[in-house]
């Protein structure tokens, strides 16, 4: 984990992870850091979990499908655990050790959030998974987008228009309450690693945002590379 302002010599990609409820609008905000990042000279990759890999992808299909649910809630987080121990050795790791700077949407706080949170999942249980997936792998930055429930929930329906909502989409406010809970207390526990970030605003004032804690994280982001963005 980089410690603010330092400077990472090592040759090694940086990892930041975006985790957030439903609608809080990670996926936008990777795309418009990765641009900023490409401006600034580094080398970025876009990933996402459950998925970023072609394993993982097939589970993640199973997941969003309702079908690991079914299997009980241990058993649906074994297969979030199982999705990231190939993304992780398949993808993620191969690209920080090419000096690939990983972006990715959602990571190990997601399940310590909804599994771990609302989920009820034991956390002996989740440590153990966590242990066995990344080892000592851990995200150098993870930004936590915030929104309202409300807000979330309205940008995800507006986004599907007449599709069917998905396992998580489908699960009621209380749920998404507890989620956005957890997410505060991973934030308030790690102040480290992890930021807080009012995402209730318009795509690109959070997007200032997410440049500057970026920025100020990683003394390797040279600004002055980057026209009318800096
Ligand atoms: N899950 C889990 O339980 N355990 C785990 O370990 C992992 C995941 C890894 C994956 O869903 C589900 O798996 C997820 C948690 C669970 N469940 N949920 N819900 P997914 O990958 O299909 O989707 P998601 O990760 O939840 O993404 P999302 O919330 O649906 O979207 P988002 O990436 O956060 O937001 P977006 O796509 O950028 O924006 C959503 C819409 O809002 C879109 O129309 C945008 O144009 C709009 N938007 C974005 N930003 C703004 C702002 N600032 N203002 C207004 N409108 C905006």
């Amino acid at each position: 984990m980089a410690a603010p302002g330092a400077r990472d010599d090592s040759g090694r990609g940086r990892f930041i992870t975006f985790e957030g409820g439903e609608g809080s609008g990670k996926s936008t905000q990777i795309k418009m850091l990765s641009e900023r990042l490409d401006g600034a000279g580094l080398r970025t990759m876009m990933t996402r979990e459950p998925g970023g890999s072609a394993g993982a992808e097939i589970i993640r299909h199973l997941l969003l499908s309702g079908m690991g649910r079914l299997l009980g809630a241990e058993a649906e987080t074994l297969l979030f655990a199982a999705a990231r121990d190939d993304h992780v050795h398949a993808v993620i790791k191969p690209a920080l050790d090419q000096g690939i700077w990983v972006l990715c949407d959602r990571f190990f706080d997601s399940t310590r959030a909804y599994q771990g949170g609302p989920g009820k999942v034991d956390p002996a249980v989740l440590n153990a998974m966590q242990r066995v997936t990344i080892g000592d792998l851990e995200p150098d930055l993870t930004l936590i987008l915030d929104v309202p429930v409300d807000v979330g929930m309205q940008r995800a329906k507006a986004r599907r228009g007449a599709g069917v909502a998905d396992r998580f989409e489908a699960e009621d406010v209380k749920f998404h309450e507890g989620l956005r809970e957890a997410y505060r207390q991973i934030a308030a526990a790690e102040p480290q690693r992890c930021l807080l970030i009012d995402a209730n605003a318009p795509a690109g004032m959070v997007a200032a945002k997410v440049w500057r804690a970026v920025r100020d994280r990683f003394a390797e982001v040279d600004v002055s590379r980057v026209a009318n963005l800096a």
